[in-house]
This record gives structure tokens, sequence and C-alpha cells, in this order.
């Protein structure tokens, strides 16, 4: 179908491995330039190299660039940019942020404005979903003061949830198991949300344990077609921090997947969405479904979506933008499995804290069915100011066996020294039998895995040990090659070649 709207210059309002995923999408959709924007702290950033053209907007705290709207919207008009992309995080859900690009007559990649608002508002959210036939927790209505909230309890039951309807993400959310312990705990999360978002309106759910956090990729159009592409299984978070996952779920059945799908695509349809969005679920033991939140925004994990559906989800997200008519409904199916590992800059065996310094080694995987989307290379500093994900380590294979056993592969090839990652943490997921089976929910990580101190230890003395034995195998060759008697015909290769080719 014929789009309408021609892009010729598109500014992405964000940094790191999903800049770097922007600007690869629109250079090879063709014809459209990209403007990169950075912090003081982001000068020598991968996205920077990438961009035909880069602006700096300020220095290295958020709140002084990234989330800077005047001066992101002054570097759009200043490089004649037509389009904003939001990416992820900073100012991608901000509505005001999605007006003020519309207003100042720029194409936004991304939601109406007003969707981006209903759906930040959790209460509202939950009501609007309900308006629309999609299950959601059982829970109180809007508008409930504190004591409403304390006499409503009783009828949802314990244990529940109290949550903040400005929250989502996990933040002010806080479990109570004993009635004793409800009004203390509305107290604190109205105390949380008040200082995190400015609105302590809270409500309270009835608590789904041992639940999964199953989430389906939404695609509108401007012509009123709304898909989904299939389901990604979230569960493996700490802290409400995803770290690893996977399409399709290996809890879901397709019936369950026909219900949930028109579920999802009724509660984008109910805001009147347009782009990309996805509506997160959790899933009890006994597969009922409930609505959690829609995220107005394309996702970190968006990848494993792509894998499994051959659709390039940034290039759908500008086509749309375009005015581009979707193809036929059903044109979605999945094929195989793809798992991504969420690679951070944290130390798992200090508690995950961050980790900064300049990446001194970078060798990435490849090899079949592997795809790194990264953010860093060898000399780059990794800083304090941004979230702490590097890149997302990311394999598809014809089963869940064969994805998974392709990342542990390339997780093994794959070197980042210079600072702290999580890799170890994510080598030992995958080697668990009890992940393997992929019989897991939200409590896993919690229940079953430690990152031992002393583990760290074993993996370096394991490290040392095959570079120690790379290189008496290299000398003994050396030897029976004649070079140790000062033969210097040919100049032995640097032993360290041999270490390297042995990692
Ligand atoms: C819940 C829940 C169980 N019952 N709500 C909300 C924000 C999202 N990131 C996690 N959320 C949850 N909301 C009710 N009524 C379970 C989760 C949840 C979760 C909670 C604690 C620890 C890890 C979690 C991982 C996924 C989902």
């Amino acid at each position: 179908m014929a789009e309408t709207a021609l892009i010729k210059k598109l500014l992405i309002a964000n940094r790191g491995e999903i800049a770097v995923r922007v600007i690869r999408a629109a250079r090879e959709l063709g014809g459209i330039q990209t403007v990169a924007v950075y912090s003081d702290a982001d000068r020598e950033a991968l996205h920077v190299r990438y961009a035909d053209e880069a602006y700096g907007i300020g220095q290295p705290a958020p709140r002084e660039s990234y989330l800077n709207i005047e001066k992101l919207l002054e570097v759009a008009q200043r490089s004649g940019a037509d389009a904003v992309h939001p990416g992820y995080g900073f100012l991608s859900e901000r509505a005001e942020f999605a007006e003020a690009v519309l207003d100042a007559g720029l194409i936004w990649i991304g939601p109406p404005p007003d969707a981006i608002r209903q759906m930040g508002d959790k209460l509202a959210a939950r009501a609007i979903m309900q308006a629309a036939g999609v299950p959601v927790v059982p829970g109180t209505e809007p508008g409930l003061d504190d004591a409403a909230l304390l006499r409503a309890a009783p009828s949802i039951g314990f244990p529940l949830m109290v949550k903040a309807a400005a929250g989502g993400g996990g933040k002010g959310m806080r479990v109570v198991r004993e009635p004793a312990e409800l009004e203390a705990a509305i107290a604190a999360a109205r105390r949380e949300a008040e200082s995190a978002f400015g609105d302590g309106t809270l409500y309270l759910e009835k608590l789904i344990e041992g639940a999964h956090h199953i989430e389906f990729q939404i695609l509108a159009d401007t012509h009123g077609n709304t898909i989904h592409l299939g389901e990604r299984e979230c569960s493996i978070q700490r802290r409400h921090q995803k770290l690893f996952e996977e399409a399709p779920s290996p809890f879901m059945d397709p019936e369950l997947r026909e219900r949930m799908g028109a579920a999802a695509v009724a509660a984008a349809r109910a805001v009147g969405y347009v782009n990309a969005g996805t509506i997160e679920f959790l899933v009890d033991a006994e597969k009922n479904y409930y609505f959690l939140e829609m995220n107005t925004r394309l996702q970190v994990e968006h990848p494993v979506t792509e894998l499994v559906t051959g659709v390039d989800l940034v290039k759908e997200q500008i086509r749309i933008a375009r005015g581009r008519r979707m193809g036929p409904v059903d044109g979605v199916t999945i094929k195989g499995h793809a798992v991504e590992c969420r690679i951070n800059a944290e130390d798992p065996y200090n508690n995950f804290l961050p980790s900064v310094g300049t990446v001194t080694v970078h060798i990435a995987p490849t090899g079949p069915g592997v795809r790194l989307d990264s953010g860093i290379y060898a000399g780059y500093e990794v800083t304090p100011y941004y979230d702490p994900m590097l890149a997302k380590l990311i394999a598809w294979g014809e089963t869940r066996g064969e994805a998974l056993l392709r990342v542990r592969r390339a997780l093994n090839e794959y070197k980042i020294m210079g600072l702290k990652t999580n890799l170890p943490f994510h080598q030992k997921l995958v080697d668990m039998t009890r992940f393997l089976t992929g019989k897991y929910d939200t409590s896993f990580l919690e229940r079953y895995m430690t990152m031992r101190p002393e583990e760290e230890e074993e993996g370096a003395l394991a490290e040392v040990a095959a570079i120690v034995a790379t290189l008496v195998e290299h000398q003994a060759r050396q030897r029976a090659l004649g070079f140790a008697n000062g033969d210097t015909a040919q100049k032995a290769p640097s032993p360290w070649k041999w270490a390297a080719r042995r990692w």
C-alpha cells in the first residue's frame, strides 16, 4: 500500500544498542538520513559513529541530555529531521514528548500521545481493558483512599499486591501476605510512589502466585489493521529487570495463544493503538491469564520476535509512520525458537553491582543463528550515567534445544574484558537442567539461581589453565619445528596468537 508521508531524515532520540538498531533499519530502508544525539559522555559512542550526522545535546546526566525535550527538538529543527524515533526508556513513553514532536510538525515513530497517556495510568488501563473484555487481575476500583482500600482488602483476599497507579515495571509494588501488614504497606507504597512518580494513587490486586510474565507483540497501522506477532516469555527477571527472554513461550499452547492473542489485539484496539506495542500478561499455573500493563514503545526484547517471525519490527514502525497499510493479517507465522541474553555491565558475583571501565577486549560471537545487538567495541568507555545494558546476545534454532545450545556456544565465545559483566550468570542459567526443561516461572531466579563468589575464582582459574596449557603446547610445537635451536629463519608466531585461538 502506498505510503503517504515521506521521511528523509530520522532523528533517534536515544543512545546505545537501540540507537544503533534504529540506524540500521533506516539505512536498510534506504533514502533515510540518520541523526544521532549524544551527551558529553557518549561522544565516542557507536551510534554516533554509525549515524550520518551527530549533535551534542549536553551533559551526561539524562535530565541534561536524553530527557531534555527542548534540546532534542532544537536538534531536530537544526538538522532538518522530519521524524523522531524515541527507542525505549528515556522519553519513549512520555506523552508530552510525542505531542511536542507532532506539534513541531514532525513524524512520531510511535503511538498516539493519548494512547501513551491512557496506558501510563495503570488504574485507567485496567478500567479500559475491563470495558474491552480483556481479563484483569481481580482488584480495587479507581479512586479509593486509604480507608476505602483497607475496607476493600478482605473482598480481594490475601495475599495481595499494593500497586501504584503511576507505577509500572514493579516500582511502588508491595506484596502483603497478612491483614496486619496492610496499613504499613499502603503507607510505604504511597511514599515511594509520591517520590518516584509525584503521584501516590494506589490500588490493590489479588496476588497471582507462581505466575508467568508473558507478553504479546502488537503492530497496528493507521488504516485500522491490528495484528499480534506471537508471545515472549519474560519470567527470568531480577528485581523487575528482565535478563533473559524467549519466543515462543515454553508454557504456551496453541489454544491459549489464540485466546491471549485475541485479547492482546482487543486491548490495542481499545486504546486506538498505532505502531509497535506490547501487551503484558500474568499467566498462572492453571493458564488463567490477566492483563498486567501495556508498553507503548518498542521493547528491548523485540529481536526474539523478529527472529521467529522474520519481521523487522523497526522497519515496520517506520513504514507504519509513513502511512503504509500492513499486509494480510494472517501473514505472520512462528518458525523455530529464539532466546535473548541481556549482557549487562554488572558483577554477578557482587550482588550485580554496576561495573564501569574501558572495554579492552571485545570478541563478538558469530556463526549460524547468532545475532548480537551491541553498543560497545574495544576501546569504548562504559560510564555510570546510563542503564548497564551493553548488548543483547540472541540465538535462533529450529527448536528450543538448538537455540539454547547455540546461545551457550555463543556465550562461551563472547569475550568482554576491562570491566565486569553478567556473562557468567547467563552461562550458568543455560547450563541449569531445571531451566533447560522450560518449566520455570517468575519465582525461578529467587528459588534456584545463586552466584557464589567462589565460582568466580573457579571460572578464572579454568581460563588461566587453558591459556597455560596452550602456551605449553605451543612451545612444544616450536621445539618440534626446530625454532628452539636459535633457527630464526622464520619469526616464531606470537604465543598470544595461539592463546587467542585456543580461547
Ligand atoms: C503482579 C504479580 C503477581 N500478582 N501482580 C508487575 C510489574 C511487572 N514488572 C511485574 N509485576 C507483577 N505483578 C499481581 N497481582 C507478579 C508480577 C511479576 C513479578 C513480581 C515480583 C517479582 C518478579 C516478577 C516478575 C514478573 C511479574
